[in-house]
């Protein structure tokens, strides 16, 4: 897709423990697929996804998927300062990933912007009888935060739009986007008192314009 072919472009990452299913949500919003296999996330990676939201505005989503072990943390940190939005990601059959998201949130705290989103993501939800995460806890526990919480499965695709498309709209509600460097020379040509650009793309060094810092662009190294 050429630059200009959208209008608003915004950086969301994943974090989470690891296992909790931070890839498989990716590959299951983006292309639709999932893989039983687990292939745990070395470093940094991303995928991208175009959307046409409901108000006709073409959004372009770079979402970006961290590795959940410990000994990556130093890189995960160093991502949060350059996007947008954040989800959380827990596994509801396991309680330390649920515990550890109060780690997350603090960790985001200190080291994101302040006008960056967050939200809760419950994964694993096929897993009925292995529960062990009930909703009204980990709602309890967002609406302590003031965030939104959501459930979801990679697995069988359940409540996965909901997470991301929810944080592209409360994304674009609060102008906290880039615009498209045409839309941007469009605007500022055809208004003499230019356009309120709102949160210019930050290019974390480790990322080109293709943005990639472990494996390949859009598409390739989604380890599921
Ligand atoms: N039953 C079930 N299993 C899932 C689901 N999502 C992921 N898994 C499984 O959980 C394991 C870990 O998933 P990943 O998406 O690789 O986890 P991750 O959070 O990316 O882990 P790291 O890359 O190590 O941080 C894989 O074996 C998946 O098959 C789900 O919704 N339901
Ligand atoms: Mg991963």
């Amino acid at each position: 897709m050429k630059e200009e072919n959208y209008d608003l472009f915004v950086k969301i990452l994943l974090v989470g423990d690891s296992g909790a299913g931070k890839t498989c949500l990716i590959l299951r919003y983006t292309d639709d697929e999932y893989n039983d296999t687990y292939q745990s996330t070395i470093g940094v990676d991303f995928k991208i996804k175009t959307k046409v939201m409901s108000n006709s505005k073409v959004a372009k989503m770079q979402l970006w998927d961290t590795a959940g072990q410990e000994r990556f943390n130093s890189i995960v940190v160093s991502y949060y300062r350059g996007v947008n939005g954040i989800l959380v990601v827990f596994d509801l059959t396991n309680e330390t990933s649920f515990q550890n998201t109060t780690k997350w949130v603090q960790q985001i705290k200190s080291n994101a912007q302040e006008n960056t989103l967050i939200a809760l993501v419950g994964n694993k939800s096929d897993m009925v009888h292995r529960r062990v995460v009930d909703r009204s806890r980990a709602e309890e526990f967002a609406k302590k935060l003031n965030i939104p919480y959501f459930e979801a499965s990679a697995k069988d695709g359940t409540g996965v739009k909901e997470p991301f498309d929810n944080m592209l709209d409360r994304l674009y509600q609060a102008g906290n986007y880039a615009e498209s460097e045409f839309n941007r020379r469009k605007n500022t040509a055809g208004s003499s008192s230019g356009t309120v650009n709102l949160n210019a793309p930050v290019n974390h060094p480790g990322a080109s314009s293709s943005g990639k810092t472990s494996n390949s662009s859009s598409g390739g190294g989604c380890g599921c």
